[in-house]
């Protein structure tokens, strides 16, 4: 990178500082990548990413007002921005020392007049984005394609109710799917943008979800024919843009997968700001995704509950990346998904530094989490308590019901000669006590 300007000029490479002060936010407190927990290097737990569009393409307009992050590298005709923005990235994440980065076909590359037009720039951003990766090591944890910002798609991508829209998106997850081969990209995120439905009257819901679990058919099935290997993700969302989306949360999703028999092809992406958004705790469709094998990947963020709209904010509550953290250990780590910062700073975080400050405030947020679930785990206090909770299906009538074999009859003769079960507390003041012990 020494050929080209530096950026972030007087920021070096973000150090581990165990013993730093309060107000020094510019060093890692709890990430210390090589340090090795339960068997395995942190970095390889948290397998860290910066989303693309957010950090480098955001602007800070929001629906009641203008621009008001002025980035120095939107500069020049709209590919000379592209080129320069993209190695602007690659210095961030190079010093911010995250392995991997995440990113929208049309935000790598600007959409030309025509399709063939944006594949040649695609073509042309990529090949600088290989070089870069190249040069650093650093890789691609997925790719998406934006099949929601152009007008084309305000009545939906694959759910459009014209088959003309639908082959434009069809014809740009093609060449997705090329490009997350040639850059080696570990997984591919849909995101049902605009798939869904504004108003009952006029749409036909059964039809729209048909052709979209086609569509994902013709996605895997080119998946195969090209020999790309990476894990495909759905990133569910309950509302905006759509009244309805139809990608509601994880369990829709995973109903939906297991309909259409989608799901030995597709992971979740889940996203707690999208979870709060649907009526969940936090951690709820990590822990949902989890519990069905199907937890892919994680974009890292927050939503404010009391906004109630999708505000991307930077994840920051230890309480809640330990819950996170805790669901990811117990199902063996994430790979080949990880922990993507789907976040913005605020319109009102307008220094350049502030994008530091904000993944490695992140970034420890979820260090923290990580250490504090080992903590959880290794001393086994709570695993113990609810191992002994569900002890009585471990032998005799539970065992059978454990493994399916039990019948109603049995049920019936196992009340007649016990009679009335025991009442046993719930302790859930004790869990949560234990809990804040580790926080
Ligand atoms: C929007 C989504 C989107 C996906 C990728 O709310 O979070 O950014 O992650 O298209
Ligand atoms: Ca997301
Ligand atoms: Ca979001």
């Amino acid at each position: 990178m020494a050929a080209h300007e530096e950026f972030f000029s007087g920021i070096s490479k973000i150090p581990y500082q165990p013993d730093a002060g309060a107000a020094d936010v510019m060093c890692f407190k709890y990430y210390n990548a090589d340090e090795v927990l339960r068997g395995r290097k942190m970095e390889e737990w948290l397998r860290f990413s910066v989303c693309y569009w957010h950090s480098f393409c955001g602007t800070g307009a929001d629906p009641f007002g203008f621009q008001t992050l002025h980035r120095p590298w939107n500069e020049g005709t709209p590919m000379e921005a592209a080129k320069k923005r993209l190695r602007v990235a690659f210095e961030f994440f190079t010093k911010l020392g995250v392995k991997y980065y995440t990113f929208h076909d049309r935000d790598m590359a600007p959409e030309g007049s025509t399709l063939q037009e944006s594949n040649k720039n695609l073509d042309e951003m990529t090949d600088l984005a290989l070089q870069l990766q190249n040069q650093t090591g650093i890789k691609v944890l997925w790719v998406t394609c934006n099949l929601f910002a152009h007008p084309r798609y305000m009545n939906g991508a694959a759910t459009n109710p014209d088959c003309h829209v639908l082959a434009y998106a069809g014809a740009q997850v093609k060449k997705g799917l090329e490009i997350a081969k040639k850059l080696g990209a570990e997984n591919f995120v849909f995101w049902g943008g605009r798939e869904g439905f504004l108003s009952i009257h006029n749409t036909d819901v059964a039809a729209e979800l048909k052709h979209m679990a086609n569509f994902f058919k013709m996605a895997v099935k080119y998946k195969e024919k090209i020999g790309l290997k990476c894990q495909f993700l759905i990133e569910p969302k309950p509302k905006e843009p759509c009244r309805h989306q139809y990608d509601y949360d994880a369990m829709s999703v995973i109903g939906f997968l297991k309909h259409y028999g989608l799901q030995d092809h597709f992971k979740l992406n889940i996203e707690p700001n999208h979870t709060t958004l649907a009526g969940h705790s936090y951690e709820h469709d990590i822990v949902m995704a989890s519990a069905f094998g199907m937890l892919g990947s994680v974009d890292a963020n927050t939503g404010s509950p009391d906004l109630g709209w999708d505000t991307d904010q930077f994840p920051m509550d230890i309480k809640n990346t330990t819950l996170v953290m805790k669901t990811i250990i117990e199902q063996g780590g994430l790979q080949p998904g990880g922990l993507n910062f789907d976040a913005k700073v605020r319109r009102e975080s307008t220094d350049l530094v502030d994008l530091f400050i904000a993944h490695i405030g992140a970034m420890d947020a979820f260090a923290r989490g990580l250490r504090n679930a080992v903590r959880i785990m290794d001393d086994g206090i709570m695993t113990g308590m609810v191992m002994e909770r569900y002890s009585s299906f471990s032998h005799g009538l539970g065992h059978k019901v454990d493994n399916g074999s039990a019948t109603l009859e049995e049920m019936e003769d196992f009340v007649i000669q016990n009679g009335e079960p025991e009442v046993k507390s719930g302790k859930q003041e004790k869990y949560e006590s234990i809990f804040n012990h580790y926080i």
